[in-house]
């Protein structure tokens, strides 16, 4: 109730910013007495956003922050529901954990939970994902389509295309799709898809999809052993990038994108995916657990499944794999 207040109070302010609204202006909105308006304000204070009071004139926000609250990440959330709900957490052995007990509590679809750092972040196949403290995006969403688990894997690429424009709106920073869930910049890798499911054989019950956004990380903050293959926004763009702009955009073009694909299929995001994807019609080798292939990235499939032609003309469908593309890219092998 009281964020609620706190929500409604910050959106008065924000719509009025650079002037002054009055103790009684904003109590009539929000229903509260001016003393609790005075309460609150304070709060938010807390919070780290910075509201000036003047006798007579009232209050006015001077400018948001980029702390990871609650409200600083609804103020601008343009969504129905992904990103509604929102859990934020300081420190956490990893957001997917906490996604998943969630899911099993029947927390709504769109639940998004957001952590300031991961003591146990993880990738694909139990590895590290590298999760240092109020630099970068680490979060996982709630989502409950009605399709069955075979599906799950488009969602890390509908993920993957919806990163790759909200990095655009806020950095205008051109990122790469390398199948199946790396973001690419520069040949660095910026960004991390973990899409995990709850499901039984016919039918998903919670997708987890979890991000990881390297955002104003420096050289300094990333151990030794991923410097040659990581980067930052911030690194690469040399200046410091807000956090929660970028969610509220990852948000807002997932949900666009989450509907289209629920009304008309895989087909518009597959283009879209292809036309970032930085390894089709690349020589690339794949090194999947059953070994290692080598030839020609064709494309996906609709079910997101990369088709890879070798050297003998066989085309293999290759559903999880790491890829690496090969300096000898001149078409056919
Ligand atoms: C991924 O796995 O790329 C999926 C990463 C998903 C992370 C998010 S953060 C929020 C949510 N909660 C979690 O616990 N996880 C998700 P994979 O393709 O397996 O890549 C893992 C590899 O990327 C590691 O073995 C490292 O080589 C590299 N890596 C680790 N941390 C990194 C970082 N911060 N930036 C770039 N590369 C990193």
């Amino acid at each position: 109730m009281a964020s609620k207040i706190r929500e409604s109070l910050l959106s008065s302010l924000s719509a009025h910013q650079e002037t002054y609204v009055s103790g009684q202006q904003l109590a009539e909105e929000t229903g509260c007495s001016r003393t609790a308006i005075w309460k609150h304000i304070e709060e938010l204070r807390n919070e780290g956003f910075t509201i000036e009071s003047k006798k007579k004139r009232g209050y006015r926000l001077l400018k948001t922050n980029d702390q990871l609250t609650e409200n600083n990440l609804l103020l601008g959330m343009e969504t129905k529901a992904l990103g509604r709900t929102i859990v934020v957490m300081d420190s956490v052995d990893s957001t997917q954990k906490i996604a998943h007990t969630l899911a099993q509590d029947k927390a709504p679809e769109g639940t998004l939970v957001i952590a300031e750092e991961q003591r146990a972040g993880r990738g694909r196949m139990a590895r590290v994902w590298h999760s240092p403290k109020g630099t970068g995006i680490w979060m996982s969403l709630l989502l409950r389509p009605s399709l069955p688990p075979q599906k799950a894997p488009q969602f890390t690429l509908i993920t993957a295309v919806a990163v790759v424009q909200a990095i655009w709106d806020v950095c205008q920073l051109d990122v790469e799709i390398k199948w199946p869930n790396d973001l690419l910049l520069n040949n660095k890798k910026i960004t991390g898809i973990l899409t995990e499911l709850q499901a039984d054989s016919e039918q998903i019950h919670s997708l987890i999809i979890g991000i990881g956004m390297n955002v104003n990380q420096e050289k300094k903050d990333f151990p030794e052993e991923l410097l040659s293959i990581a980067t930052s926004l911030s690194i690469e763009k040399g200046e410091k990038i807000s956090r929660s702009e970028l969610v509220q955009r990852v948000m807002y073009h997932l949900e666009r994108y989450y509907q289209i694909y629920l009304e008309k299929g895989f087909t518009p995001i597959k283009l879209l995916w292809e036309s970032y994807a930085v390894s089709i019609g690349k020589y690339i080798t794949a090194r999947t657990l059953n070994g290692e292939l080598t030839g020609v990235a064709l494309g996906i499939t609709d079910d997101g499944v990369l088709l890879l032609e070798d050297e003998k003309g066989t085309v293999h469908s290759i559903y999880s794999a790491d890829i690496e593309i090969s300096a000898k890219n001149r078409g056919k092998p």
